[in-house]
């Protein structure tokens, strides 16, 4: 097929290791602390599994990440750079990456910004959608590693394809949801399958 295709691409946990990038700078400020090792993680949010170990913990995991740089300092998972640069070259295809910012907004958008710019270029700036809700933005799909993405579109026009991420490996995926293993794994056999 040949239809011209729309993709939107989480960052975090998908093009921007989150979680790695969290347990390191947790780790480094709470030595003392407990901590959860990535193949223990469950459920998306990190808070809730920290406070579960002890409540202050809760406070403690948010407190990394609206702090300055945590974004901007993330690493790259591997083949996403390089695979939404590829993908954005394809013939009848638009990418964009669509990422929720969290509402401490003091370095999160900013960086955020950045990071598109430092990794993809400063033309895919262009192309980065910043929302905390993805159902009202039209595409054809959504590659993410949140399991339920809800908001205000009850019936939004992507396929969510469920992006594999230390926290919901573990999760039976709904009947008919997909999941891409890694960029590793056939994203251009799923573009394809969307032209259809
Ligand atoms: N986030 C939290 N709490 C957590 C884990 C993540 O606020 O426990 C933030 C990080 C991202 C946002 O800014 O939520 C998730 O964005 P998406 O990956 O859904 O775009």
């Amino acid at each position: 097929g040949s239809k011209r295709l729309r993709v939107l691409v989480d960052m975090d946990g998908v093009l921007a290791d989150f979680e790695g990038g969290f347990l390191k700078k947790y780790r480094a400020k709470y030595p003392d602390e407990p901590f959860i090792n990535l193949e223990d993680r469950r459920g998306f949010w990190v808070s809730t599994q920290y406070g579960q170990i002890r409540n202050d913990l809760c406070a403690k995991a948010i407190s990394i990440w609206e702090s300055k740089n945590f974004f901007i300092e993330l690493d790259p998972l591997p083949g996403g750079v390089e695979a939404v640069k590829e993908m954005s070259k394809m013939k009848d295809t638009d990418v964009f990456i669509c990422t929720s910012p969290i509402k401490h907004y003091s370095y999160c958008p900013f960086e955020k910004y950045a990071w598109v710019e430092k990794h993809l270029g400063y033309e895919f700036l262009e192309h980065t959608i910043l929302t905390r809700d993805k159902t009202v933005v039209s595409g054809d799909i959504l590659i993410d590693d949140k399991p339920d993405i809800l908001g205000a579109e009850p019936s939004p026009t992507w396929e969510h394809v469920l992006f594999t991420a230390c926290h919901n490996k573990h999760l039976q995926p709904g009947p008919a949801q997909r999941r891409l293993l890694s960029w590793d794994d056939d994203w251009r056999g799923l573009l394809e399958s969307k032209r259809q």
